[in-house]
C-alpha cells in the first residue's frame, strides 16, 4: 500500500468501525454507509478524498479491511467495530484449531480469565499461526496461543467469519488455549 492508501485506510477505519457519528454517518444493518456521505463526511472534514482513491483503499488494503456492495455504492469495515451495529454474521463451524497472537504483558490475565473482547465487539481469531503473528508484532514480541476452536464449538460456543478470514467469537474460556 502507498503511504496516502495507508493514511486513507486508517480514516475510514476510524470512521466505519470506531465513531461514524463524528462524520456524521449511522452506519446500516452489516456496517453499510453510502460512499457518497463518506465522501461528503471527509470533505466537511477536513480529509478531502475522491471516489477513486477510496476504491483503491478497498481493492490494495493489506488486510481486505473494507468492503464495496455489489453496485459500489456502499462500504463498510469488515470487521473490527467497536461502535454498536449488527454486522449480520452467519455462524460457522471453526477449524479444529484457530490461533490468538498477544504479548507478554496480558498473559497472565488471559490464563486465568481467557480471551476477552475487550473494546471490539468479538474476540479476533486468525487461521493461521503466521497471521497470529503478525497481529502480536502489533504490540510487541509475539506469543501465539492456539485456541480449540471446534472443542468450543461442540461445546456451544457461537463462531463467525468476517469477509476478510478472521474468525470472531464472544470469548475464549481459559481451558479451550493451549500455551
Ligand atoms: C488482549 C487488527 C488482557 C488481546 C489485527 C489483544 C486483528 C487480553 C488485546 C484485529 C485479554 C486486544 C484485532 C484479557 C484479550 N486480559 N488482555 N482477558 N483478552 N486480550 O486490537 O486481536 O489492523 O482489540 O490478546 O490485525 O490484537 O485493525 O485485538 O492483544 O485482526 O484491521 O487484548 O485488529 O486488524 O487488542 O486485533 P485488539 P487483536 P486491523
Amino acid at each position: 500500500m502507498t503511504p496516502r492508501q495507508i493514511r486513507v485506510s486508517k480514516f475510514l477505519a476510524k470512521y466505519l468501525r470506531h465513531e461514524p457519528e463524528a462524520l456524521g454517518l449511522t452506519l446500516m444493518p452489516g456496517g453499510w454507509v453510502s460512499l457518497a456521505s463518506v465522501i461528503e463526511g471527509a470533505r466537511q472534514n477536513g480529509f478531502p478524498l475522491t471516489m477513486e482513491e477510496i476504491k483503491e483503499c478497498v481493492d490494495a488494503n493489506d488486510k481486505k479491511r473494507f468492503s464495496l456492495d455489489g453496485t459500489a455504492t456502499l462500504i463498510r469495515a469488515n470487521q473490527g467495530h467497536s461502535t454498536p451495529v449488527d454486522l449480520q454474521l452467519t455462524e460457522k463451524q471453526p477449524p479444529r484449531f484457530l490461533f490468538h497472537g498477544t504479548v507478554g504483558r496480558f498473559t497472565p490475565t488471559i490464563k486465568e480469565k481467557g480471551l476477552d473482547k475487550m473494546r471490539r465487539h468479538h474476540v479476533h481469531l486468525s487461521p493461521d499461526q503466521a497471521t497470529a503473528h503478525k497481529v502480536a508484532l502489533r504490540r510487541g514480541r509475539p506469543v501465539i496461543l492456539r485456541v480449540r476452536a471446534a472443542d468450543m464449538h461442540d461445546a456451544g460456543y457461537k463462531f463467525y467469519q468476517s469477509a476478510n478470514g478472521v474468525w470472531l467469537t464472544d470469548h475464549v474460556p481459559a481451558l479451550y488455549i493451549e500455551w
